[in-house]
C-alpha cells in the first residue's frame, strides 16, 4: 500500500475548506480521512435559514466576483445552482471593485427622504478614499495606522475645500452619509470599527471581476452537492476538538493525537485545522500542545475577527421605491465621523446602517436585510427578539415619517454568539501584513525542524492571503493544505488535480 494512501488525516471543520480539503485528498487517493465537526452540519459560516416560505442566508450571502477565476462560481455553475443572469459573459466581465453599483433611497432621522444624486459628492469622495487607502500596501509608509484616522483626516481637509460653496445642511448631511458609509465598511470587513483596520494592510484585499450574485436556493446547495460526492460517514458530528497534542515523539505512536471534548483521542499523521480564526483567538492555548509558536500566536492575535450580523425583516408591503436595492439611514447628529455609537445598550441600532432589498420581489416578497457590525452587533445579540422587533419598527417609523409601518416577522443572526465561530470573519488589525496572512499558514512544526513534517497543517478564510473573509479564499485554503499532502507524498502535480476538478 503506498505511503499516500495509508496517510492518516485528520480534518477539524466542515466548512468549506475542511470539506474542500477533504474532497481534494479523497480524490488524490487518501483513503484514512475523517472530518471532526462541533456542530450537527456542514457548512459552518455557510448557512442557510427560513423567514416563513422564504430562503435566507444567515451566514454568506454572495458569490464576491463570479468569474472564471472563481472556483465557488465555478462549483455552482456545475451543479446548477445559479440565475442564468449570472452565468452571462457580461455579469463575469463587470468590474466593480467589491462595491456593486446598488440603486439606493436615502432616508434621515426627520423623516426626509433624500434626493440620491445629492449624496454623490459624498458617494465619490469616500470611494476615492478607499481606493487611495488601499495603495499603501504595495508603497508602504502610511500617514496613519488605520483606515478609519486616514479616511477622516482627509475627508476633513477635501470637504473643506471641495465643498466650501455648498450651504451648511447639504454639507452637514454629506458628512453624515460619510458616517453612514463608515458603517456600512464595518461591515464589509467584518470591523467593530474603520479605526480597527490597519491602512497598511488594507490593499492586501483582491477583488475578482463579476458583478455578486446570490444562490437562488440558497448557499448551502454548495456545501449538500459537495457532500453527496464524499463517503457517507466521513463527517463525525457533534464532535468538537478540545485539543490537539502534536510533536509526539514516543515511539510507535502517530505524531499526532487529538482529543475530543467527549474524551476520545484519535491518533493523526496529519491534522488540518479549519476552525474560525475567533475560535482561534479565544481557545489557541487549550487547543495546542505543545502551544503555537510565538510568531504565529502574535499574528492570530493581530489579525482582526470582528462581528457582522443580518436583520432580515419582512412586510406586508414595500415602503421603498421599486427599483431600490439598498436603503441607507443617516443619523443627522453624526456629522463627526464616528462609526461607533457611545451609549451601546441604549443606541445600539444606530450602528444599523439599512437595509439591503431581497431581490427578485416574485422570489422573495416584500424582505429586507438590516447589516450591522461591531459591539453594538454583539450587544444586540443578547437583547430578546422582540426587542429587536420594537427597534427595528421604531427606527423604520422614525426614519419614513410613517407610523403605521409594522414588520411582518423578523429573523436575525447571532454569530457573536456562536461557541464555534465566535464573530463573523476576518480582516487586517493595525500593524498587520502580508507576513500576518503567510505566518496563519505556516504549517507546525516550522521549517528547520528534525520532527515528523507537517502534523499540523491550517486551512479556513484567515489564512488565504488576497481573498480572507470569503468563502472562495476559504475553499482555496482548503484545496492549498490537501495539496501540501499530496505533493509531500506523491508526485502528482496539483495543478493537473486542479483542472480535472473544475
Ligand atoms: C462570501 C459573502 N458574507 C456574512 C456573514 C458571515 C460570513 N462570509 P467555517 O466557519 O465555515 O467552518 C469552520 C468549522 O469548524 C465550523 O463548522 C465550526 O463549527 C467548526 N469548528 C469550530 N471549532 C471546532 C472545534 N473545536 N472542533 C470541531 N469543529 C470546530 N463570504 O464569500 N460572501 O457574502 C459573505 C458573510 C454574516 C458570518 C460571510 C461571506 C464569509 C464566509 O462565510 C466565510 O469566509 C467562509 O464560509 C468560512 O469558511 P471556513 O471553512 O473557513 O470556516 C473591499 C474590501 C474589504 C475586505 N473584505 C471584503 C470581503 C467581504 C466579505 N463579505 C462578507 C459578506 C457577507 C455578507
Amino acid at each position: 500500500m503506498a505511503k499516500s494512501v495509508s496517510a492518516n488525516i485528520v480534518i477539524i471543520g466542515s466548512g468549506i475548506s475542511g470539506v474542500a480539503a477533504a474532497h481534494r485528498l479523497l480524490n488524490a487517493g487518501f483513503q484514512h480521512v475523517r472530518i471532526l465537526e462541533a456542530t450537527a452540519r456542514s457548512g459552518g459560516r455557510i448557512k442557510t435559514g427560513k423567514l416563513g416560505d422564504n430562503i435566507v442566508e444567515i451566514g454568506a450571502n454572495w458569490i464576491h466576483g463570479p468569474c472564471e477565476e472563481n472556483p465557488v462560481f465555478c462549483l455552482a455553475r456545475k451543479y446548477g445552482l445559479l440565475d442564468p443572469e449570472s452565468l452571462t459573459p457580461e455579469n463575469q466581465a463587470m468590474d466593480v471593485g467589491g462595491h456593486p453599483p446598488w440603486v439606493p433611497n436615502y432616508y434621515t432621522s426627520s423623516g426626509q427622504k433624500l434626493n440620491a444624486e445629492d449624496m454623490n459628492p459624498a458617494k465619490e469622495m469616500f470611494a476615492e478614499l478607499l481606493i487611495e487607502s488601499s495603495e499603501f500596501q504595495s508603497q508602504g509608509g502610511e500617514p496613519c495606522a488605520s483606515v478609519g484616522d486616514f479616511i477622516r483626516s482627509e475627508m476633513h481637509q477635501r470637504a473643506a475645500e471641495k465643498w466650501k460653496e455648498t450651504d451648511a445642511t447639504t454639507r452637514s448631511l454629506r458628512l453624515c452619509a460619510i458616517t453612514n458609509m463608515l458603517k456600512v465598511e464595518c461591515c464589509v470587513n467584518g470591523s467593530h470599527s474603520m479605526d480597527e483596520v490597519g491602512l497598511g494592510a488594507f490593499g492586501l484585499y483582491e477583488t475578482l471581476p463579476g458583478l455578486d450574485c446570490t444562490f437562488p436556493g440558497g448557499y448551502e446547495g454548495l456545501i449538500k452537492n459537495l457532500m453527496s460526492e464524499l463517503p457517507t460517514g466521513l463527517v463525525t458530528y457533534n464532535q468538537p476538538v478540545h485539543c490537539v497534542h502534536w510533536n509526539n515523539t514516543e515511539k510507535k505512536q502517530n505524531p499526532v493525537i487529538i482529543e475530543c471534548d467527549a474524551g476520545e483521542r484519535i491518533a493523526a499523521d496529519h491534522v488540518i485545522v479549519t476552525v474560525p480564526l475567533g475560535y482561534l483567538k479565544k481557545h489557541h492555548s487549550a487547543l495546542f500542545r505543545p502551544p503555537l509558536p510565538l510568531h504565529k500566536l502574535h499574528s492570530v492575535q493581530r489579525l482582526g475577527f470582528g462581528t457582522n450580523n443580518k436583520i432580515f425583516v419582512e412586510f406586508d408591503s414595500p415602503w421603498w421605491d421599486a427599483d431600490c436595492e439598498v436603503i441607507y439611514l443617516l443619523w443627522e447628529d453624526e456629522d463627526v465621523m464616528l462609526d461607533e455609537v457611545p451609549d451601546v445598550q441604549r443606541s445600539w441600532i444606530k450602528k444599523l446602517f439599512g437595509f439591503t432589498v431581497l431581490k427578485p420581489t416574485e422570489r422573495y416578497g416584500h424582505v429586507l436585510c438590516g447589516w450591522i457590525a461591531g459591539h453594538e452587533s454583539e450587544y444586540m445579540e443578547t437583547v430578546s427578539e422582540q426587542e429587536v422587533t420594537q427597534n427595528v419598527t421604531q427606527l423604520i417609523r422614525r426614519f419614513t415619517g410613517n407610523p403605521t409601518i409594522t414588520p411582518r416577522r423578523i429573523l436575525r443572526s447571532q454569530w457573536f454568539h456562536d461557541p464555534w465561530t465566535c464573530g463573523s470573519y476576518s480582516y487586517p488589525g493595525k500593524g498587520c501584513s502580508v507576513q500576518d496572512l503567510e505566518n496563519m499558514m505556516e504549517p507546525l512544526p516550522t521549517k528547520g525542524s528534525q520532527a515528523h513534517p507537517l502534523q499540523v497543517l491550517f486551512a479556513g478564510e484567515a489564512t488565504h492571503p488576497c481573498y480572507y473573509s470569503t468563502v472562495h479564499g476559504a475553499l482555496l485554503t482548503g484545496w492549498r493544505e490537501a495539496d501540501r499532502l499530496i505533493s509531500h507524498y506523491s508526485s502528482i502535480s496539483p495543478s493537473e488535480l486542479h483542472k480535472s476538478k473544475l
